[in-house]
């Protein structure tokens, strides 16, 4: 809190209020400023998410390995909840850098289904034209970063090395 909240005024580090008497006056410590709620560093702050493209070229991976580093960060891959989301990421975080891998993945040995690694129900996509093509050995999904495909996605391998978009969700969900 800042000394106005307090309604004191403000000297460097003391709040200060003066009495009727007018020469006597009161001080207190600032109270120290509450935990921050923001993100980790190098993370965007969004809607009470938190997002971190990572692009460097020697720590672009493997899905699978984007994956764990993000959870590293008790982060996960991107999911993209709804369209406002979507333009978020790719206008702010993925500015047309390169493309990255978010969560979305396809169960290969199941039922071809697409989820999301940190749960949340696939209930909005955003495929580019012919997307996803579904072929073997494509699986997961990347955002595209050229502005001809504006943030569309692509399933593609999941061996490739990309850059990768971590998400820190505040809101939880559970579906199980
Ligand atoms: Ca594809």
């Amino acid at each position: 809190r800042r000394c106005e909240d307090l309604n004191f005024c403000s000297l460097k580090d003391l709040c200060f209020t003066f009495q009727p008497e007018g020469q006597k006056y009161e001080e207190i410590d600032i109270p120290p400023p509450p935990p921050s709620k923001d993100c980790p560093s190098g993370y965007i702050s969004w809607k009470k998410n938190c997002y971190l493209l990572v692009e460097d070229t020697d720590k672009r991976t493997t899905w699978l390995e984007a994956q764990k580093a993000c959870e590293k960060q008790k982060a996960n891959l991107a999911s993209v909840d709804h369209t406002y989301e979507q333009a978020f990421l790719a206008g702010a975080v993925l500015q047309g850098r390169t493309d990255a891998w978010i969560g979305l993945s396809r169960d290969v040995r199941g039922n071809e289904s697409y989820s999301w690694t940190d749960g949340w129900p696939v209930f909005y996509t955003h495929w580019g034209p012919g997307e996803p093509t579904n072929l073997a050995g494509e699986g997961c999904v990347t955002m595209h970063s050229a502005p001809l495909f504006h943030g569309t996605w692509n399933d593609t391998s999941c061996n490739a090395k990309h850059a990768y978009i971590c998400k820190i969700s505040k809101g939880k969900i559970n579906i199980f």
